[in-house]
């Protein structure tokens, strides 16, 4: 059976809707897990830092000692990386922060009378909580895109919750630590799963060592909550959702790569690899125009989804029915599929990729040209590698620092601004029969 399927549209004249369908993804059933973490949420909103406690004995089969990691575990931790690690997750920081700091948006003032305006301030919100999964996505460079774009957008309080290990003394992961102190993270907790998220949202009061030491506030609730996880952390995020500001759900990785016969095969089949490696579940799609660099991208899978590590789940991931290679008629129609299907990733490697590049309306992140692969983004490009999946790059961006604040508007009138606005203020107020709106106005010109 072959590695990965096929998918001709070739000679088809599709809708944009049939367009959409073309390609299958895998879906996550975050619903189904909302009865499981409603009772979690209500134990930490009841009874914070006992609920931790025991939730964490529950789930990660761990009492931690401390709730809040003591500053010395976060020095040790960063103490205890390894060099080299250390100067890649530096210039990750380095290269992220930049690339962050163009975000930043600038107010705009609007004159509307020589005594009237109005503005739009940018403003941070106080206080974010990120969450920092275990287990198979434990990822240091998420604490890095999260931690930097909090940081740029100017957020004061900033929280790091990730779960405690048995293997750690019930501690966070050693190098999710490391990582916190290098950004210079000071608090950081050994909180796991949708109890770290109800955590954020509600905050939690209690004692933070077992042994009964100091402080009635545990942690402060947060305004944002971002950050991967599980299907129950998701679950969680959209329960809380309205109480605090959540970043998108993140379903399962995707890269699409639209190619034509000048990209190099072993490169492409390298890149659709790369992203298969982080999940079963997976989406690898090639479209391309070409049959003949279909083939050998076909036979060059082959050889690297046995050469590599994580075999298996590479397999699986490009065996399922979320990986394609898509043959199209020419890079029009290649165009047309990869803006319908709008993946976290798209790559262009194609002879005008610049040019094709600039007509690609929708995609979480677009790499262009033969020297951009996807892990580039995911680590030190200087962009950010939390990215819309599942077709939601449609309407959402990926996170950046917007995701990290709000714009407050202000208004500023004098006397002779307002009067001239008077009449047709009252009149409004007339026709919405809300009078005393009016006469807030009248009163000003009466003096
Ligand atoms: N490609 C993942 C992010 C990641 N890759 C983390 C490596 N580490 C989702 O954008
Ligand atoms: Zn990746």
């Amino acid at each position: 059976m072959a590695l990965i399927s096929e998918i001709d549209l070739r000679g088809r004249e599709l809708t944009a809707a049939e367009l959409r369908r073309a390609i299958p993804r895998a879906e996550l059933d975050v619903a189904a897990a909302t009865d499981a973490v409603t009772p979690i949420l209500a134990e930490v909103h009841e009874r914070g830092a006992a609920a931790l406690r025991d939730l964490a004995e529950r789930f990660d089969g761990v009492r931690p000692t401390h709730l809040r990691v003591p500053a010395e575990e976060l020095q040790r931790a960063l103490e205890g990386l390894d060099p080299t690690l250390r100067e890649a997750l530096d210039l990750a920081a380095t290269r992220v922060r930049a690339g962050h700091e163009a975000q930043l948006p600038t107010d705009t003032e609007t004159r509307l009378s020589a005594g009237g305006y109005v503005r739009q301030r940018w403003v941070p919100v106080n206080r974010v909580g990120l969450y920092v999964p275990g287990g198979l996505a434990l990822y240091p460079s998420s604490v890095v895109m999260n931690v930097v774009a909090a940081q740029v957008a100017g957020v004061r309080g900033l929280a790091v919750a990730s779960p405690p290990q048995r293997d750690n003394g019930g501690l966070p992961d050693a190098t999710v630590l490391a990582a916190c102190a290098l950004l210079g993270v000071e608090e950081v907790y050994a909180v796991g799963g949708a109890q770290a998220v109800a955590m954020f949202a509600y905050g939690a009061s209690g004692e933070n060592d077992a042994d009964g030491g100091a402080g009635s506030e545990l942690c402060a609730p947060v305004d944002v909550i971002t950050g991967p996880g599980n299907v129950y952390v998701a679950a969680a995020k959209r329960a809380v959702r309205g109480i605090v500001g959540i970043d998108s759900e993140a379903g399962p990785t995707e890269i699409a790569i639209l190619a034509d016969a000048t990209a190099n095969p072993d490169h492409v089949a390298a890149d659709l690899v790369s992203q298969a490696e982080h999940d079963p579940n997976a989406a690898s799609v090639l479209v391309t125009d070409s049959p003949d660099l279909a083939a050998a991208v076909t036979e060059r899978l082959e050889a690297r989804a046995a050469a590599t590590k994580h075999t298996e789940r590479v397999r699986t991931a490009l065996g399922g029915p979320q990986s394609a290679i898509v043959l199209v008629d020419d890079v029009e129609q290649g165009l047309a599929v990869v803006n319908a299907y709008a993946a976290e990733h798209l790559e262009i490697q194609t002879a005008n990729a610049e040019a094709d590049a600039a007509r690609i309306t929708s995609a979480g992140a677009v790499f262009v040209g033969a020297y951009s692969p996807v892990s580039l983004g995911d680590y030190l490009a200087g962009s950010n590698h939390v990215l819309p999946t599942g077709g939601c790059a449609h309407y959402s961006s990926g996170l950046g620092v917007m995701s990290f604040m709000k714009s407050m508007q202000v208004i500023s009138y004098d006397a002779a601004a307002l009067a001239e606005v008077t009449d047709p203020l009252v009149a409004l107020a007339g026709i919405e029969d809300l009078p005393a709106h009016g006469e807030a106005a009248l009163a000003r010109r009466e003096g």
